[in-house]
């Protein structure tokens, strides 16, 4: 009796101590999806885009069972929610795939209160639909609101995202001519921005690029507008969450100025702003009060302009927010100089060369030395804005914000300093971090009890929204020992973003770019506990992380005089290349060229070839071939090749773009044998795949005719 009457406490006091488990069912399934009145089959989270939300309460066991019913591969990635390192749902590097036709089942306790998400970490299939909000509630409200509303901001492409990429890869202009931010020499003289032009085209840095893709649609709550009740003088928290794999967002409500109050779920000091950018994967707490009788927007802007969704809080008439002045993507930053015109690599022409870097030339937060807002708004437009210089056009509001606790680590212990460099290529379309893809990349290792500092050097002209995975880091953004405490961080183009964590887990934890694309072109590493050893069936598979993928794509043109392209295959640094040439015209007998190449890519301005050149017009001229291409200021792409007779062969390609869709096109070269050859031209792009040519070649003449690439 008195055994039982002990095992009966003992069970009631289990229950009060134990933790409420909160279970959820997620059903990962394929479906026909409606948005912005077309339909197309997407990935959703329980029939559902975005999936529903999780809510907990601060001291819960989360349990999630995710079931897999498509036909790919899958993985829910807790976002933001600190986990034991095999729940944190990244295929390979934390846990095998969830298979088609199985389910896994999470379960963590939840440590933390505040505003998170999750996502799908496989392929590309975010894009696809597949994510949702958390939210956890803290065990006592800091800001009582009337009401609570959670604001999943997205984007949404109606082309499968595969091809999204592989047209990336192959760098194509089209989603730039698409929507209308494609840069040119016409649209430059209009601007009265030409010496930016030939600025840039000197130091032959890419054109200023906010985002890669031409996006059909930008959503909330799955939906490009969204209405939702409220009353006036009620205050409203919404919980905002970039949940899209390509955009980030200005934010602006249209009934006054928002008051944060957290960022990536955790607790800041009340700050008003009237308009802020959030980047992808970053979540805001902000709250806004009605003003009056009205319905008032909450406006998501995309940053490149090209569109945004609202969301209409109240009833009545409208109040709209005000659209935010267009980019001034003309603007290039960096000085012309001996130095950068002589620089052999694309870091050293924007004047950030390693040795610069290892040198702590950059260390300090901000935008590269030398880069000050006044002289810069002079040279724009009245109606566009500088990113980032003007206020109408904000970068993050990181220096405003502020922890409630202090978040310095404890004097003494020690500290861990790396440098990462962030770096790319927009026409190839890879992306590294630390001078490498995850394809080439070791592990960064980390030891527990120290602190880790991660300074970070944008040598790109985008935004790159960094996350690390299971940690919380600073942000070192001017706020001293109440630094805020982030899971994602923007690095701006040609800036510096210092971050620092302790590093008080274990396990081996993502840290990655979280636009989805660069993602998948390279940008991750994995950062390593020194002594953890991930369970057996992760270690098998770990390998696949690092595959390298293969992209393939081909060009050609069929002219009246004569047809000219290549067949493509590239993965981050090889190309696999076959190259025609066949002509008709002017010539007694038709001639076809085929060059057979293998390239080895190093970095924008220098790659390495070896091959066979096969060439029959009478006589066999066929022969072997080695040599290298290098980009020259003003954009001009030079090659030269040695071949096994003896003879060379060197010249030079331009491609200047005149109006958006309308390009100057050329190259002149000389060869031992062939001697001079030349061909000049227009070309017209009509649609993603086609242009329409004409031109004149120094063999064949003059031709008109179509080009295709697939
Ligand atoms: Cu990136």
């Amino acid at each position: 009796m008195r055994r039982l009457g002990g095992i009966l406490f003992l069970l009631l006091w289990a229950s009060l101590v134990q933790a409420r488990v909160r279970e959820y069912h997620l059903v990962l399934e394929e479906r026909p999806v409606t948005i912005g009145g077309r339909t197309i089959r997407a990935m959703t989270v329980n029939g559902k885009i975005p999936g529903p939300t999780l809510y907990f309460e601060e001291g819960d066991l989360a349990r999630i069972h995710v079931e897999n019913r498509m036909s790919e591969d899958s993985s829910i990635h807790w976002h933001g929610v600190l986990v034991p390192p095999e729940m944190d749902g990244v295929p390979y590097v934390s846990f095998p795939p969830i298979k088609p036709g199985s389910t896994f089942t999470y379960e963590f306790p939840i440590r933390q209160a505040g505003t998170y998400w999750y996502h799908s970490h496989t392929g590309l299939q975010e894009q696809r639909g597949v994510y949702g909000a958390i939210v956890v509630r803290p065990r006592r409200e800091r800001f009582p609101v009337d009401r609570d509303y959670v604001v999943v901001l997205s984007d949404w492409t109606y082309e499968d995202p595969e091809a999204v990429l592989r047209t990336l890869k192959a760098g194509r202009e089209w989603y730039n001519i698409k929507k209308g931010t494609a840069q040119s020499l016409l649209g430059a003289v209009r601007l009265g921005m030409l010496k930016h032009f030939f600025k840039r085209e000197l130091l032959r840095m890419p054109p200023m690029d906010l985002s890669d893709i031409a996006y059909d649609h930008f959503l909330v709550n799955g939906g490009p507008e969204l209405s939702l009740p409220a009353r006036p003088g009620e205050k409203i928290r919404l919980r905002i969450i970039n949940a899209a794999a390509g955009t980030n967002f200005y934010v602006e409500f249209a009934g006054g100025p928002m008051t944060i109050v957290s960022a990536d779920g955790q607790e800041v000091e009340p700050v008003k702003l009237k308009r802020f950018l959030i980047v992808i994967a970053e979540t805001y707490d902000v709250i806004v009060t009605l003003p009056r009788e009205g319905a008032f927007e909450f406006r998501a802007t995309a940053q490149d302009n090209t569109g945004h969704a609202s969301l209409w809080l109240g009833e009545g008439p409208r109040v709209a927010a005000p659209t935010i002045p267009s980019p001034n993507l003309y603007h290039t930053m960096g000085r012309v100089s001996w130095r950068s015109l002589l620089a052999l690599r694309p870091e050293e022409a924007m004047g950030m060369s390693d040795a610069a870097v290892r040198a702590g030339k950059f260390d300090r937060p901000g935008m590269m030395p030398g880069m000050k807002m006044g002289h810069t708004r002079r040279s724009t437009p009245p109606d566009l804005a500088l990113d980032g210089m003007d206020p109408r056009r904000p970068w993050p509001p990181y220096r405003f914000l502020r922890a409630t606790k202090p978040t310095a680590p404890p004097p003494g212990k020690p500290v861990r300093v790396l440098r990462l460099t962030l770096d790319g290529d927009m026409e190839r379309y890879v992306w590294f971090l630390g001078k490498k893809a995850l394809s080439e990349s070791d592990v960064i290792r980390i030891r527990k009890g120290e602190v880790v500092r991660l300074i970070l050097v944008n040598r790109t002209m985008m935004h790159h929204p960094m996350h690390l995975h299971g940690h919380f880091f600073r942000v070192l953004s001017g706020q001293g020992a109440y630094a805020p405490w982030k899971h994602t961080v923007d690095v701006a183009p040609m800036s510096t973003t210092v971050i620092e964590f302790p590093a008080n887990e274990s396990g081996d934890w993502f840290f990655h770019c979280h636009i989805l694309y660069h993602l998948k072109s390279g940008m991750a590493r994995v950062v390593h506990y020194e002594g953890y050893s991930p369970p057996p069936a992760v270690r098998k598979i770990r390998p696949l992380l690092y595959q390298d993928h293969w992209y393939a794509w081909a060009e050609g043109t069929l002219a009246t005089n004569m047809s000219e392209g290549y067949l493509n295959l590239s993965n981050t640094r090889w190309n696999l290349r076959a190259v025609w040439e066949i002509g008709w015209e002017g010539v007694p007998e038709t001639e076809t060229e085929w060059t057979l190449l293998v390239e080895r890519y190093f970095n924008r301005f220098f790659t390495v070839f070896a091959g066979a050149d096969l060439l029959d017009d009478g006589e066999d001229l066929s022969r072997a071939v080695i040599g290298f291409t290098y980009l020259l200021p003003l954009n001009l792409r030079t090659y030269f090749w040695l071949d096994s007779d003896g003879g060379t062969r060197m010249g030079v390609e331009k491609h200047l773009p005149l109006t958006a869709r309308l390009f100057l096109e050329g190259y002149a070269q000389y060869d031992t044998w062939e001697k001079w050859e030349g061909e000049v031209g227009l070309s017209y792009v009509l649609s993603k795949r086609a242009s329409l040519r004409a031109f004149w070649h120094s063999d064949y003449f003059w031709g008109v005719g179509l080009n295709f690439w697939f």
